[in-house]
């Protein structure tokens, strides 16, 4: 693709006496379309259309998962949790989200130094796999975290006084003075004003409005730029103001052009939490770059489990058509680090590895479906226990030692992961359909089949097509796929090995007609074939 900087765009909307027609054209077009404004491009590599996000995980250990694995099956890059330095909270045993509470910018956490960090953005840059980085700049720690050393690289801080040298910010920094709620927490998702001002579960909120405060925290990203990341996941996007986010996104650097061409933009997805309802809509961050669309895993989550009367069948118009944001500005997923825990939004409909079966259609469905720009999960299982319908173990951090340093991720003979690390990106329904994206990438959506209840069926163009039962009966039928004539390999039930196939075979005739037959009781009631895998 031939991309025109940002800074380019800028050139020609400030200076438009500089450009022909013809460019200053082009140029507007590009930017009103998004192609190429790097905002909003992922900026993986060609043929690659997904990526992962490796919750919790070790930088020594996704480098090594790159190497062996991402890359070998075209994952196009890897969501990774906060790099900085983080409070220690041991109560007796650490929180997962003790990493969403920032000490300083210094890259020092349970996954890693910086040395492992620069290490693993090489080793996955080289082998075409890119890093993005979750990017905790709303706010520090929270105000009763203390005064001390309790921080993961040792930097000295005073909650209370708000002073923290090691960035440094000190009372200054923070927004209280603008906060107008009682005890300066956010009470009222419907006032705009506390959204962004107040503080969110009473975490110190930075004064975003200060030029010395975006610059810090451009400093922190432009450093990890350097180092080799492609983009940034922005956490709590909705307590900043778009403008201030803009701001501090303005003063970024392009990508390294050790792996990135010249002029390339960080791709941006802020955390927009908006199901509708409250006066903050996702829309308003759209000029920064993407936004996380959190209806598509609770809506598609109530659809697969069929509560409120919901079928499969409805999927017909899935997208737009449902009320999510453009698919070009949309980043989906069908359950986070939050909510598969019962944090943040989205609620009891959403599909986790807990319920294996359903989730595993909801992800195929997802990576099927043409809409967004897809997020895999992959997750570590905790003891879970509920409490009138909560869960009190919701805090587990990732399997860890008893000094609180994380297990590394082992690989098992059949190729799932150990020390209860999940791995749902290699459970190899998951991985084959992360395939079918790639290879379908660009085709339409095409040759919709519903039979009125949870049956459907859509292809991809002439390259893939896919086939659900979630009814409570046997499926079978003759549908038209749009593939060439062919014996296919069904990716859900085995794998293409050489020129066999492990699992179920389709045969698609001349007039590109081929018989499904899904058991409802079937472990995997769908069936997904593609040009790739055809014998
Ligand atoms: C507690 C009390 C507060 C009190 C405060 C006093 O609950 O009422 O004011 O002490 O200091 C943790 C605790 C929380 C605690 C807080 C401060 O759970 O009880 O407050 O720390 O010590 C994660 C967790 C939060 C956690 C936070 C910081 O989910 O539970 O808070 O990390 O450690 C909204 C937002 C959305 C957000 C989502 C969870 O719009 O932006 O809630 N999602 C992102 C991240 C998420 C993270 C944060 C934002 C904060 O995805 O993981 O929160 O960075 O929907
Ligand atoms: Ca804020």
């Amino acid at each position: 693709m031939n991309c025109r900087s940002s800074k380019e765009y800028k050139l020609a909307v400030e200076r438009p006496q500089l450009y022909t027609e013809g460019t200053m054209q082009v140029l507007l077009l590009l930017a009103a379309v998004g192609v190429c404004w790097g905002q909003y491009n992922p900026n993986v590599q060609a043929g690659t259309t997904s990526i992962v996000h490796l919750f919790e995980w070790r930088w020594a250990d996704i480098a090594l998962e790159c190497e062996r694995y991402l890359a070998p099956y075209g994952f196009g890059g890897v969501q990774v949790s906060p790099p900085n330095e983080n409070i220690v909270i041991t109560s007796p045993y650490r929180p997962w989200w003790e990493r969403y509470q920032p000490i300083s910018y210094k890259i020092c956490t349970r996954s890693g130094n910086e040395d492992e960090f620069r290490d693993m953005v090489s080793r996955c840059n080289n082998v075409g796999v890119r890093i993005y980085v979750d990017a905790v700049v709303n706010h520090m720690c929270g105000s009763a975290g203390g005064s001390g050393t309790h921080s993961t690289c040792g930097s000295y801080f005073n909650a209370g006084s708000e002073d923290f040298p090691a960035v440094p910010y000190s009372g200054w920094d923070f927004n209280d003075g603008k906060c107008h709620t009682g005890n300066g927490e956010i009470q009222n998702y419907g006032d705009i004003y506390q959204v962004r001002d107040c503080r969110l579960s009473g975490l110190l909120d930075l004064a975003l409005e200060k030029d010395y405060v975006r610059t810090k925290i451009a400093d922190y990203m432009n450093h990890l730029i350097d180092i080799g990341v492609a983009g940034f996941r922005i956490d709590a996007a909705k307590h900043m103001w778009p403008g201030d986010i803009k701001a501090f996104l303005d003063k970024l650097n392009n990508l390294n052009t050790r792996w990135f061409s010249e002029g390339t933009r960080p791709f941006i997805f802020q955390e927009v939490i908006d199901l509708g309802g409250e006066p903050i809509t996702s829309s308003e961050y759209f000029g920064n770059g993407r936004v996380t669309e959190f209806k598509y895993g609770a809506k598609l989550g109530t659809v697969i489990r069929k509560w409120n009367g919901e079928k499969l069948s409805y999927l017909k118009n899935w997208g737009e058509g449902w009320g999510f944001v453009p698919s070009d500005r949309a980043l989906v997923f069908v359950d986070n680090h939050d909510n598969q825990r019962g944090h943040g939004a989205g609620g009891a409909s959403i599909l986790t590895f807990w319920d294996a079966r359903l989730y595993k259609m909801a992800v195929g469905f997802m990576l099927a479906h043409p809409y967004g720009f897809t997020r895999v999960m992959s997750s570590y299982r905790w003891p879970r226990s509920f409490v009138n319908g909560q869960d009190v173990n919701d805090w587990i951090g990732p399997p860890s030692y008893s000094d609180g340093t994380t297990k590394p991720v082992t690989i098992n003979a059949d190729t799932t992961c150990g020390n209860d690390w999940v791995c749902e990106h290699r459970w190899h329904e998951i991985r084959n359909m992360v395939v079918f994206r790639n290879v379908v990438d660009g085709q339409p959506f095409s040759n919709w089949w519903d039979n009125g209840s949870n049956q459907v069926a859509f292809g991809r163009g002439s390259k893939g097509f896919i086939v659900f039962n979630n009814d409570d009966w046997h499926l079978n039928t003759d549908l038209q796929t749009g593939l060439p004539a062919g014996t296919y390999c069904d990716v859900i039930s085995g794998d293409k090995e050489g020129n066999r196939c492990t699992g179920t075979q389709v045969y698609v005739s001349g007039d590109g007609m081929a018989n499904f037959q899904i058991s409802n009781s079937a472990e995997d009631p769908f069936i997904a074939i593609h040009v790739g895998a055809k014998l």
